[in-house]
């Protein structure tokens, strides 16, 4: 059976809000992908309810995009208290964390509905399925209570 690295994790020792690496592999031309937890809120104590969680995806899929070189996707865990993100190439969980607080951040004070893309019939599975509002109490909640570069250590 395959090994699931999500599923070796104690969740129940990690301290959220964090950027973790889970692990860089790499392709038979030698180029690497990075896969990084991006944990906003506390497993099994709090989850982020879809409606939020949607728009904060289409949102920082252009704010990390803008941050982060090489970025490929970030898409949100089921369990709703994070994303994955996957990177061409290598980066420290610090640069990961310095770019999401700044992405959460533009959400949380700045953002209006134009900066949400994605949210027509058309550009969207769901369209009906997003809260700006949300996403900015969930955004200012997760950069107050700091964002660590190491899952174990609170920021
Ligand atoms: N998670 C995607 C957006 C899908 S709607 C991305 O580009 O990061």
């Amino acid at each position: 059976k395959p090994v699931v690295e999500s599923f070796q994790l104690d969740h129940t020792k990690v301290k959220a809000p964090y950027v973790r690496l889970i692990d860089e592999e790499q392709g038979p031309n030698g180029d690497v992908i990075s896969n990084y937890d991006l944990r906003l809120v506390q497993p099994n104590e709090n989850a982020i309810p879809t409606a939020g969680l949607h728009t904060i995806e289409h949102t920082i899929a252009v704010l990390l995009r803008e941050r982060i070189p090489g970025y490929i996707d970030c898409s949100p865990f089921g369990c709703r208290t994070g994303f994955h993100l996957l990177t061409w190439g290598r980066h420290s969980t610090e640069d990961v964390a310095k770019a999401l607080k700044e992405s959460l951040n533009f959400i949380a004070d700045e953002a209006t509905w134009d900066d949400v893309p994605g949210t027509e019939i058309t550009s969207c599975g769901n369209y009906r399925d997003h809260s700006l509002f949300s996403a900015k109490q969930w955004s200012r909640d997760i950069v107050d209570a700091g964002i660590s570069s190491d899952p174990y250590v609170r920021k």
